[in-house]
């Protein structure tokens, strides 16, 4: 009997870990190939060699790209080396990138460790840059004003608080003042790999100002990037794990509710609104296996997805790039500007296509 019952016990444990074992090779997406798409005239950008993981355009054509971002279990090409704000001017005709120098004598330079940009730009035109910054492991958000003449960040403030454990990405609507998401990977990476493996979905994502702080959604499989639709009226939330993407409706108050919930064969990582059409550009991972378990040999592919009218019944989803990995690995960000499309990646390099 004790025998019996110690089988049967195995065989529970047995069939509990086959039903995560395949939960979690539907959530990495393990066994998806990636069909080629191709965009004319495609150009590396010369000088990101070492990811380009978030990025920003102004209206005016000035992109700035984070750079050198040491995540852990995720592969970096120079993991002794401080991350940087690149600048590019999409308006040249083959552009490069400039490193921004930082100035204010109060950011430790040497354990910058940049993820998510977002830009604000106030009524007298200042353009303030919050970075979400990862020193040591731990997560702070680091504002600074751009300097257009000095081509430099004056660095202003950082920002922490124990709402934003481990910040992913963020969404300015203020000076100081931004949408972030949480992932759990900067606060205990240990357990992040349990949460990831178990799926207990334990992301969520914060309102902060300097006044209040406030969980405004929460129960993500992994919740990634966060963007804002041009009217300010909608939040879009990426959900990485479950290959989601939601609509909320945001109020005054700057609480949120659900409006709708889209669904995608692709780990979809940021979301990058364009300020003209309100379309959606997603950087996406096919598969996302090949992203947190690199392997040179079978490396993280990319995949740009548009997303047209997200608000009526039928929107259109289009992918607009995908590549295996030969030419450009583990895209997080695609953005548009003038008929251009600029995609980056959490460590690989950075890809400037027309459209
Ligand atoms: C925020 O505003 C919404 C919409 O008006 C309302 O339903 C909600 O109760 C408000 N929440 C708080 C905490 O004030
Ligand atoms: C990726 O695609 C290219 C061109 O289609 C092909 O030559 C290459 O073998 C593929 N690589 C992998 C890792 O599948
Ligand atoms: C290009 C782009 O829009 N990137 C966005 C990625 O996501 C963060 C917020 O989650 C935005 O701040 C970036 O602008």
């Amino acid at each position: 009997m004790a025998k019996l019952i110690g089988l049967t016990f195995v065989g529970l444990l047995l069939a509990l870990y086959k039903n995560h074992q395949s939960s979690y090779q539907r959530r990495l997406n393990a066994l998806r190939e990636v069909t080629p798409v191709d965009l004319p005239n495609c150009n590396l950008v010369k000088g990101v060699e070492t990811g380009a993981e978030d990025l920003e355009i102004l209206p005016n054509g000035l992109a700035f790209l984070s750079t050198g971002l040491k995540y852990p279990g995720i592969k970096s090409f120079d993991p002794d080396k401080p991350g940087k704000i690149l600048l590019m001017d999409l308006n040249e005709k083959d552009p490069a990138v400039l490193e921004l120098e930082i100035t204010g004598n109060k950011l430790d330079k040497s354990s910058f460790n940049p993820h998510g940009v977002s830009t604000f730009t106030d009524e007298d035109n200042a353009v303030y840059l919050l970075v979400v910054n990862h020193p040591d492991s731990k997560s702070t958000v680091e504002v600074f004003k751009f300097q257009e003449e000095e081509r430099s960040l004056l660095h202003l403030k950082t920002i922490t608080h124990e709402l934003l454990p481990s910040i992913n990405d963020i969404a300015a609507v203020g000076p100081e003042s931004f949408y972030a998401t949480n992932d759990h990977y900067f606060a205990d990476p240990y357990l992040k790999s349990w949460e990831m493996y178990l799926g207990l979905s334990w992301s969520n994502v914060v309102y902060y100002s300097p006044d209040k702080v406030q969980v405004v959604a929460e129960g993500f499989d992994f919740a990634n990037g966060i963007g804002i639709s041009p009217d300010g009226k909608h939040v879009y939330i990426a959900e990485l794990l479950a290959h989601k993407i939601h609509v909320y409706e945001k109020h005054a108050n700057w609480t949120l509710t659900p409006l709708k919930v889209l669904d995608f064969d692709t780990l979809v990582d940021n979301i990058s609104v364009d300020p003209v059409t309100g379309d959606l550009w997603v950087g996406c991972h096919p598969n996302g296996i090949r992203i947190f378990f690199y392997d040179s040999e079978k490396p993280p592919g990319s995949e740009v997805i548009r997303i047209q009218n997200i608000l009526s019944e039928e929107p259109k989803v289009t992918v607009v790039y995908a590549e295996n990995g030969t030419v450009l690995q583990g895209t997080t960000v695609a953005s548009v500007y003038k008929g251009k499309l600029l995609i980056g990646t959490v460590f690989h390099r950075a890809l400037y296509c027309d459209l």
